[in-house]
Formats: C-alpha cells, structure tokens, sequence
C-alpha cells in the first residue's frame, strides 16, 4: 500500500512568481524553492511502515499522473493552492485513485473540497491521518475527519526528513511553537494552528536540528526558518530556546510582534543563536487600520521604529509586514509605507493587500457588505485585490501596492540600507564575510555581468570590510527580481503626467 502526498505549485500556475522566476531558475537552477512543506513531513512521521510514502512538491518535480503508484493521493493546501489542487484531484479520481485533501483549506471549505475530492480533512492531521489509513485498510472511509472528534493534539511530532530532497530547498522548517493568543482580523491562524500557545519541548528541537544538520553539509550551509507565527508569546520558553540554539552553530529566521524588541536579554540571545532575518507583523502605520485589524495592543505604532533600530544594533536585519487596503486606509498610505521602510532601513519589508481569506472574520464582513467580487481563490495570494476596498478603488490598491513593491526593491536601495546595517557591525555572532565568500561574491558578479545593476551591487558587497551574512546579500537580488514581474506602476496619490 503507497500513499503520495502532493503540494501543490503557486508558481507554475501565477503570473506573479514567488521564487521560480527566469533569471532565479538560470542560476539557483530549475529545481528549487523555498522550503519544503513541513506538514506533510510530520505527517510522514505518523505514517504506519507498512504504507510507502512519496512526496511530491509541485514547486520543484512535475506531477506525472500515470507514473504515480500510489492507491491513495493526499493533497495539503492553502486557499491560493485550492484550484489547483482540485485540478490533481480530478486528474486522479478519473485514474481511481482516493484522493484526501488537508491542510488550512479544507479546514475552513470543507464543503467545497468534497465537491473534488473523496475525503476532506479538518484541523491538525497527526490523529485524522492514521485514523484514515486504518478505515481504508478496512474498507471503511469516512468522508470527512474532523480533528475536533479525535483527542487533541497536544505534542508535537517530529518531522520526517529522510522524505525531502534537500537539494531543492534553500532552508529548513523548523517548529517551536505552534498558535498565537491574538486575535487579528485577516489572520487564518485560529483556524490552522488555534489560539491556545502550545511549545515543543527544546530537547526535541535541538534533537530535529541536529538530524537535520547531517544533511546539511557542504561550503554554504543551509538556514532554518521558523514556521512559528509569533516566536515571543511566553519569555522563559524564547529564552530558553534561544540559548540552546546558540550552541548548535545555525542561522535562522522567525518572526514576531514588535514588543521582542523592548527585551534587550531576549533581543541578544536571539542575535547569539543564529537569527539573521526577523519580520516583525507591522502591519500598518495607522492606529486607525490597526484597531479595526484588532492587532494585538503591544503593535504599538510609535515603538517601530525604535524597534527597528535595535534590530539592527544586534546584527540581525531588519525585516516587517505590512499590509495595504484597510477600512481607514486612502491612497496616501502607499507613500507613507515606503517612506518609513525607506527611512527605518526596513531591508526585507514584504507588502501585501489585505485580503479575505475565507474562515476569517474579515471575510465574513467584506461578504456580508457585498464588498467581495472575485472568488477565484488563485489570487488570493495577497498580490491581489479581490473587494472593493472603501476609500480608494480596487485598482488603485492594487497598483499602489505594486507601486510600493517596486519603490522598496531598487538595487541601490538594498545597497543603502546594508551600507547602515554593516556601520553596525562588525558582530561576534554575524562575523564579517569569509574570503570563500567575498569571491562567490565577485564570481556571482561574473553571472550576472549583463545586468549591470546586480554586478555593481554584488561588487560592491564584496569589498565592504563590515560585510556579513552571504543568504542577507543575495536575497536583495532576488526581491528585485520578484519585484521586476510586476506592471509599471504609479503612486495612486499623485496625478499621472
Ligand atoms: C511556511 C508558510 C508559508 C511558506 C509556504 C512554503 C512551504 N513549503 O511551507 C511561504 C512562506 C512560501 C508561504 C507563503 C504564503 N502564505 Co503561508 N504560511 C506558512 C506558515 C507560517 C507555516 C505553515 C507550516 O508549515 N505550519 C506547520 C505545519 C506542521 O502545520 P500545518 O501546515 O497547519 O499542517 C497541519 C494541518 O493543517 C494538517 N494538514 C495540512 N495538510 C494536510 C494534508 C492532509 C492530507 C492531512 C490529513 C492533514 C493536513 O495537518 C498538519 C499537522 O497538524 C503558515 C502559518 C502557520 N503557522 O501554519 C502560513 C499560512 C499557511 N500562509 C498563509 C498565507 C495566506 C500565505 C500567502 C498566500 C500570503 C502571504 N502573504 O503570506 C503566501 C502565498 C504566496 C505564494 N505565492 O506561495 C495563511 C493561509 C491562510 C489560507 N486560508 O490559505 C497561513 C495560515 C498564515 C496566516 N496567518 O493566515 N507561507
Ligand atoms: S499576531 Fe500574527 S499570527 Fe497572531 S493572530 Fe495576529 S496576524 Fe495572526
């Protein structure tokens, strides 16, 4: 008996790539992406032996319909994923095959899932999943499984490793915690991970990293990224975490809410373990946009910057979502977004438009104000608007957000913001380029040597004496080459010539 479980590629099928753009592809190569999906990895992990396992990550193999064995196809997926997941589940129910979808998605539309799939699962899988295997060797499948009926999942399995290939991934998830106590407006989490904080057991993260580790060889070593929404929920766990990821000789990135950056012990810990990259949820610069989003009270708007300085002092680079298309939001916030990312030396901001994912609070208002007009989930990628936003059209947020993207993604820009970032340094824990380095540096230039902007950067990089992080300085080249696929756009706030 064989199970294979599918993702599902955004990119293949968007006109806005996240990764695979041409010129990523010519020189990270053909197969590769971020992370490989940390789900289905726990979910391996729960798989009785008896069952072979594939996994099949659309981002980087093709789905080749009449090669996959497998008697039953298990498809995870966000809502941006959904219509291509149906695509695969049709394909294969017409080859016989039982097809279950997981994940966010058939959480919150599980009605619509049965519409294409035979079975839809609800919530965590680590109890649904090997209670489905077992009905199916008994010839008893249900049609739906809902982790609600099921005891609650309450420790973490570690993942499975051995299932990926870790030439097609730039980093490995990893997982502390799982939940958030807040109670944001457009946020899914509730859904997926649920309100109650529940934290692994550092010995068991240590112990995941270091089976990672054994895989992670090579000149360049790969980093970590932390799924956690909010890393800095309960100090004593951070702390604690945080110390013991200093010894095993990583870098990660994570993410959290501004108030870390009032911790100095925690902010320290945090630069000693390895953090190279946190975003902090910004979200807005408007108190206004911030109460209705119901963003927890420590966003506190006259702490970002501050915040984002101290980043900075301890050598991890500064990085913040925000999001455009509030109630209160007008078409003057584009400007003022980027301004402030441009002055605070945000070197990674990442722009999204407020978007209705279904199951959220936000959603249920839009829809029942009429205020919903695409429900194409495939745009629902946050790239996209899909209601009618009330105090600027539905295009103006769209090209004031695209607008925005291209204002903060210009290479002389990324170079700005390192020249600040590296007038902090040198660090202990972020330690100056290594000569190896430096030379990738120049030879990535020699690549390069058509776009003239890139091998200037590049060559830039390479001589400065503070230089530090090789991951931070190529991923400049990348934002603005996912920023070059976007039209040409306008500031909607100023009068077109
Ligand atoms: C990592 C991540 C990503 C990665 C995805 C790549 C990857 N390979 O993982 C990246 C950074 C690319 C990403 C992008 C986006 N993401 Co994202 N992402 C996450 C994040 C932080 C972690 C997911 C994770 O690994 N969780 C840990 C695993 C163990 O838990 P899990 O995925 O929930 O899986 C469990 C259950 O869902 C279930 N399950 C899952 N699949 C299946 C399948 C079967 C068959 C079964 C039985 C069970 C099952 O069992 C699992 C174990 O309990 C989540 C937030 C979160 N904490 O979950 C958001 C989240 C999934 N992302 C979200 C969104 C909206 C996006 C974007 C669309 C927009 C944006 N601005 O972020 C973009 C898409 C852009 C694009 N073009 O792809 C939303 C999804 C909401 C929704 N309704 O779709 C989430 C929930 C965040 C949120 N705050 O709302 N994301
Ligand atoms: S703080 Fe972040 S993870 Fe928590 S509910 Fe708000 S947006 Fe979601």
């Amino acid at each position: 008996m064989k199970v294979c479980f599918i993702n599902p590629s955004v990119d293949k099928y968007s006109d806005l790539k996240l990764w695979s753009t041409d010129l990523m592809k010519s020189v990270l190569g053909e197969h590769i992406t971020t992370l490989p999906k940390l789900s289905v990895m726990v979910l391996a992990a729960v798989t009785p032996e008896k069952w072979g396992f594939r996994y099949l990550d659309e981002e980087v193999e093709d789905v080749l319909y009449d090669e996959i064995d497998a008697e039953i196809i298990a498809i995870t997926a966000m809502t941006v994923q959904a219509p291509r997941a149906y695509q695969i589940a049709e394909n294969m129910r017409k080859r016989g095959k039982i097809v279950v979808m997981g994940g966010i998605h058939a959480t919150i539309a599980t009605d619509e899932v049965l519409e294409h799939c035979n079975v839809a699962m609800i919530g965590m899988g680590e109890n649904t999943w090997p209670a489905l295997l077992a009905d199916y060797e008994h010839d008893e499948l249900k049609k739906i499984y809902d982790a609600r009926e099921y005891k609650p999942v309450e420790q973490f399995v570690s993942p499975r490793i051995d299932i990926i290939n870790p030439k097609y991934y730039l980093q490995f998830p990893i997982q502390a915690t799982r939940g958030c106590p807040y109670d944001c407006d457009f946020c899914s989490i509730s859904h997926s991970s649920g309100k109650k904080y529940r934290m692994k057991p550092i010995e068991q993260l240590v112990k995941e990293i270091k089976e990672y580790e054994k895989i992670n060889k090579g000149l360049f070593k790969k980093g970590y990224f932390f799924v956690d929404d909010n890393l800095y929920v309960n100090r004593e766990y951070t702390k604690e975490l945080f110390k013991a990821l200093k010894d095993l000789n990583i870098t990660w990135q994570g993410q959290g809410t501004v108030n870390v950056t009032e911790d100095d012990e925690i902010l320290k810990l945090m630069a000693e373990s390895g953090c190279r990259n946190f975003s902090i949820g910004f979200e807005s610069l408007s108190d206004e946009s911030l109460k209705e989003a119901n963003k927890p009270k420590c966003n506190k708007t006259e702490d970002y910057s501050k915040a984002l300085k101290k980043l900075a002092v301890y050598g991890i680079i500064p990085a913040g979502t925000f999001i455009f298309g509030f109630d209160s939001d007008d078409v003057s916030c584009f400007r003022r977004t980027v301004d402030f990312a441009l002055d605070q030396h945000i070197y990674t901001p990442f722009f999204s438009i407020l978007t209705p994912l279904p199951g959220t609070r936000l959603y249920d208002r839009l829809e029942s104000e009429g205020r919903i007009f695409d429900k194409d989930w495939s745009k629902y990628s946050a790239l996209k608007c899909v209601f009618t936003p009330r105090k600027m059209s539905a295009s103006q947020l769209q090209e004031g957000a695209y607008w925005a993207s291209l204002a903060i993604s210009k290479m002389e820009i990324f170079r700005e913001h390192l020249n600040y970032f590296w007038s902090h340094g040198p660090w202990e824990n972020n330690p100056r380029l290594k000569l190896v380095e430096r030379l990738l540096l120049i030879g990535l230039a020699f690549k390069f040597w058509i776009k003239k902007d890139y091998r200037q950067f590049l060559l830039w990089a390479s001589v400065q004496k503070n230089a530090a992080d090789f991951n931070n300085i190529v991923t400049a080249l990348m934002l603005n080459d996912m920023a070059a696929q976007l039209p040409e756009s306008h500031d909607p706030s100023t009068a077109r010539r």
